[in-house]
């Protein structure tokens, strides 16, 4: 295919394009992601969450430019799951990240919730697929919003940064949110403000508590064989007046080298392919389902449940019947 290679050979706009095909799940990107597939595994992949406005995307900003001393290319990818326009928050963040653009070793893609019909971590995972086919070492991935969009970040990300900011009892929500558990750098970004010590005071005792009370059980199903653990760092950055960088950006390094030497690195590799794999199974199994069952007779057996002609199991399972024989 013409546009991959001319992406491969550093075009950014054959490279956008290819964005928006993969991002928008037309067939064209499939096919494009199914070439370049072999060339990914490579990217070190950070995912930067935390609470609305603690300076994610001033930090991710001030961030890359320091990865930049060492690195000949890093990409961006901002994705707002939480907002319905197209504008708002987004349109800011462009506006915030505009003065890296002048750098053509940085490329920033701004994804908004909309038009992604496997959904937004669909498609930011297929993103960052092919970005990671393309030969970024590093690829930067903010997530805003809260929840479940947040935590979905570690099934895309190697490293996961937590992003919390004085004040407002953040800390109190991200253990809430587990985010804690997901996290493998946590910063207190805003550490100018005064009240920034006392926070990550709080963030220490709330991660000891965690530790000690045994929930800090890292985002593996099958436990690794004994290695050296990896001790969670509570870093200050102040990102509007540079300080902290270097500090953070080695921790970043730090880590990448842990999952390396400790084994880790593959086995994310293997719970990331596999849970891929199961997605792309359920989405082949909804097609399948589309097409052979079809909504009329959905529809139908809705209708013998609700007059309690059939129970849901038994009307679900006649519905797979035309899938089970051939
Ligand atoms: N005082 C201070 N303000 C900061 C710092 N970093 C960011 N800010 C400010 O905090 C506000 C929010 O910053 P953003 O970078 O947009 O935060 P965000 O987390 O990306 O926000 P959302 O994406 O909307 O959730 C902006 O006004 C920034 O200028 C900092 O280190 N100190
Ligand atoms: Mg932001």
């Amino acid at each position: 295919m013409k546009l991959t290679d001319a992406a491969l050979a550093g075009d950014r706009r054959a490279l956008a394009r290819l964005l928006s095909w993969v991002e928008n799940g037309a067939p064209e990107g499939r096919e494009a992601l199914a070439t370049l597939f072999p060339r990914t595994g490579h990217a070190h992949v950070v995912g930067i969450t935390g609470s609305p406005g603690a300076g994610k995307s001033t930090l991710v900003g001030k961030l890359a430019k320091e990865i930049r001393q060492h690195e000949p290319r890093l990409a961006i990818v901002a994705v707002d799951p939480s907002s319905p326009f197209s504008g708002g928050a987004l349109l800011g963040d462009r506006l915030r990240m505009q003065d890296l653009v002048a750098d053509s070793g940085i490329f920033i893609r701004s994804m908004a919730s909309r038009g992604h019909p496997g959904g937004i971590a669909h498609a930011t995972r297929d993103v960052v697929l092919l970005l990671d086919a393309l030969g970024f070492p590093v690829i930067l991935v903010e997530t805003v919003g809260a929840g479940q969009a947040q935590v979905e970040v570690a099934r895309i990300a190697h490293t996961v940064v937590l992003v919390e900011a004085p004040g407002m009892g953040d800390e109190v929500q991200a253990l809430k949110a587990g985010l804690m558990e997901i996290a493998d750098i946590i910063v207190v970004n805003k550490a100018d403000r005064p009240e920034a010590r006392q926070t990550v005071r709080a963030l220490q005792a709330a991660y000891l508590g965690m530790t000690a009370a045994g929930h800090h059980t890292p985002s593996t199903e099958q436990p690794l064989e004994v290695i050296p653990g990896w001790e969670t760092p509570i870093l200050q950055t102040a990102a509007v007046d540079n300080q902290g960088l270097t500090e953070l950006v080695a921790a970043i390094t730090a880590h990448r080298h842990y999952l390396e030497i400790s084994g880790r690195w593959e086995l994310l590799s293997r719970l990331h392919a596999r849970a891929e794999v199961e997605t792309w199974l359920q989405r082949h199994l909804m097609l399948l389902l589309e097409e052979r069952v079809g909504e009329q007779r959905l529809a139908a057996a809705v209708e013998a449940v609700l007059r309690r002609e059939k129970d849901p199991a038994t009307a679900a399972q006649e519905l797979l019947e035309p899938l089970l024989s051939r």
